[in-house]
């Protein structure tokens, strides 16, 4: 009993298994993210609200929202022109980050088709198929590899459109009412105002760059300007990065399947060698995690008295391998110093992206290996094996090799290995959903339509020390859920959601009587893990095959996304392209923005109008799921259904 509110009071997470490590953390006295979280108190004002500008040497710059200090910066930037500025810069980065992702692999996808790789291969030719037929590319009769450099050129055209036509992945895979109104949107302000304000990409390398050149020094001051901006190198992410990112890694990794995974610490082996897959890219955790398996290995890891290789995940790429390959989930973005912590981990292995570089000082602690990979994320202290995807299964093997070599020197007394597990019924891809309802999306319609579903909520992001570790998560989905809105979502929500049991069967009982009865008849979790950050293109999919079939706009369905725990600049992106897209948006923690009255109006009300999509601020779970639910019957009630 004392052990059970143990756990109920840590402040720092949720989890079970988080609160079990963290006692030793305390106890041993390893550092992490909490523990330096409260060191950096108080955290800057300025900065939360986003009035610092450090963008020219005349700065840096700060303007006191309460109206005590300068209300200029120094060129006489006001406070908006400076939130507005640093958060377009926010959305380029998240853009640009999930679109260079994106852009491997597309360059793969050719190497493969032009044979200059063949470690690679196209796993899943349908949907090689289906999307060369939404790209317009003709299929018949033509070779697969000849197809697939088509779709391979489609995709790196994206990035380089020098055109002022929208890039193409999004002027095919966007809903016609959506493309319509955006279109009807720049054309009106361009009347209203005389300038033009852009919010279809053209090129997806050029929105990010675009936003760099107007947030220079004595360019774009204008906020309205600086967030339409935003929201356009977004939707270069959202239907257009992310998008390729997830299609073509289907293509040649496979299109996720439905199927029973284990998530949280307990999916660490005391009797394997554990290699933790950390960061974003598939492209290499998927060949760690297959090469795993292979006669060598396993041989190696039995000659040093092993059961076998166990390669589990954490964030995105752990989510990654789970959908594709049926890999254990270590954890979210919160859990990552915490595996190391079990002293079980013989190598943690990383791309990109989402990395603490504490991991390398931990690391040092304990015998396990911390390997770099990454040109892009390179952290010192870490062991460098840089991976090469036109050598990707020798890599892959020496990255497996180089953890076996470890296993021996595992201190058997340090180790500890939280006992919790649970199981997760995962990989709801568009086509995975599209099955279950028997081919068409008229019975899930239909069940919106009578209100039996009374709407979807799409939860992204990640882990944030400012919140209680998945608490956000679990509440605000559970809340939903007893509401009957279907919930579905990617990322580290995904992953608290995995351990929290929500994805498993028997969480249809938390379900309201519509939704419950749906779930069972279909045999599903009422939580839908649709993948991992990229993997948010798939929500889109769903939520614009919807609006086409129904032919609305996005904007008119009964939809709401929410990043309850978000941190990084690649959620600001995301919340941005479904904002873009119509779809309202919860946030929490508060986004930099409160110092800027004009660009927080913008965003949270003006937005409404101009694109249909807005962002709300709501640090209550329950509360958030009210506001949510509110929304949702606001546009059931719109429909007239
Ligand atoms: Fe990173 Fe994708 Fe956020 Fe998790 S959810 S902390 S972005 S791993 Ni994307
Ligand atoms: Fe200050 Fe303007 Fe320079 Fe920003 S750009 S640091 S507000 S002078």
């Amino acid at each position: 009993m004392d052990e059970v509110k143990a756990i109920k009071d840590d402040h720092r997470s949720v989890d079970p298994a988080a609160v079990e490590m963290l006692r030793i953390a305390d106890r041993e006295g390893y550092s992490n993210v909490w523990e330096r979280y409260e060191k950096q108190q108080p955290q800057c004002s300025y900065g939360q609200l986003g009035t610092c500008c450090r963008i020219c040497s005349m700065g840096p710059c700060r303007i006191d929202p309460f109206g005590e200090g300068p209300t200029h910066g120094v060129c006489g930037a006001t406070a908006d022109t400076i939130v507005a500025r640093n958060l377009a810069r926010m959305a380029a980065v998240g853009s640009s980050s999930h679109s260079d992702h994106g852009r491997k692999v597309a360059l793969l996808l050719r190497a493969v088709a032009n044979g200059t790789n063949t470690d690679y291969h196209i796993t899943d030719p349908d949907k090689l198929m289906a999307v060369a037929a939404r790209l317009g590319i003709p299929t018949a009769g033509r070779q697969q590899m000849e197809i697939a450099a088509d779709v391979a050129k489609v995709a790196i055209d994206c990035f380089g459109n020098q055109e002022e036509e929208p890039l193409v992945f999004l002027q095919k895979y966007m809903p016609v009412k959506r493309f319509e109104r955006l279109k009807e949107l720049e054309r009106a302000l361009y009347e209203s105002t005389g300038a033009k304000t852009g919010f279809l990409p053209r090129g997806i390398d050029r929105e990010a760059v675009d936003i760099l050149h107007r947030t220079h020094f004595g360019c774009d001051h204008d906020p309205l300007s600086l967030v339409a901006q935003s929201i356009r190198c977004s939707l270069s992410d959202g239907w257009g990065g992310s998008l390729i990112a997830t299609e073509l890694q289907d293509i040649l990794l496979g299109t996720p399947t439905i199927k029973s995974v284990k998530a949280n610490l307990g999916v660490l082996e005391e009797e394997s060698v554990n290699v933790v897959v950390h960061g974003h890219e598939p492209i290499l955790s998927a060949k760690v995690a297959e090469m795993a398996l292979s006669a060598e290995n396993r041989q190696a890891a039995e000659a040093v008295g092993a059961k076998r290789v166990n390669v589990v995940g954490l964030c995105c790429t752990g989510n990654e391998v789970l959908l594709r390959q049926g890999v254990g989930m270590a954890g979210n973005e919160s859990h990552s110093e915490l595996a190391i912590m079990t002293g079980a981990v013989d190598a943690m292995v990383v791309d990109v992206q989402c990395i603490f570089p504490a991991l390398a000082d931990l690391a040092s602690c304990f015998h396990t290996k911390f390997i770099t990979t990454s040109e892009q994320a390179k952290i010192p202290g870490a062991l460098h094996i840089q991976f090469d995807e036109h050598h990707a299964d020798v890599i892959a093997s020496r990255i497996i090799k180089t953890a076996i070599d470890a296993f021996p020197n595992r201190n058997k007394g340090r180790v500890y290995i939280p006992k919790h597990t649970a199981t997760a019924v995962v990989g709801f891809t568009v086509e995975e959903i599209l099955k279950a309802l028997g081919g068409t999306l008229q019975p899930l319609i239909d069940l919106i339509v009578s209100g039996t579903i009374k709407g979807v909520a799409g939860i992204v992001g990640c882990n944030n020390v400012k919140v209680q570790q998945d608490h956000f998560h679990r509440v605000l989905t559970t809340e939903l859920l007893k509401r009957d809105i279907l919930v579905i979502g990617t990322g580290c929500w995904a992953v608290a959601a995995a351990k929290a049991g929500l994805m498993d069967l028997s969480a249809q009982k938390l379900a309201g009587p519509g939704l419950k009865a749906v779930c069972k008849q279909l045999g599903i979790p009422p939580v839908l893990h649709m993948g991992s950050c990229v993997d948010c293109s798939r929500m889109l999919n769903l939520a614009g095959a919807i609006a086409d079939h129904l032919k609305v706009d996005i904007s008119d369905l009964p939809l709401v996304g929410s990043a309850p725990e978000w941190t990084t600049e690649k959620a600001v992106a995301i919340g941005a392209y479904f904002v873009g897209s119509g779809i309202p948006v919860h946030l929490w923690p508060l986004p930099p923005i409160l110092g800027g009255p004009a660009v927080t109006k913008i965003l949270t009300q003006d937005a409404k109008d101009l694109l249909g999509g807005w962002f709300f601020v709501e640090e209550d779970p329950v509360a958030a799921a009210d506001q949510m639910e509110r929304i949702v019957m606001q546009r059931r009630s719109a429909l007239g259904i």
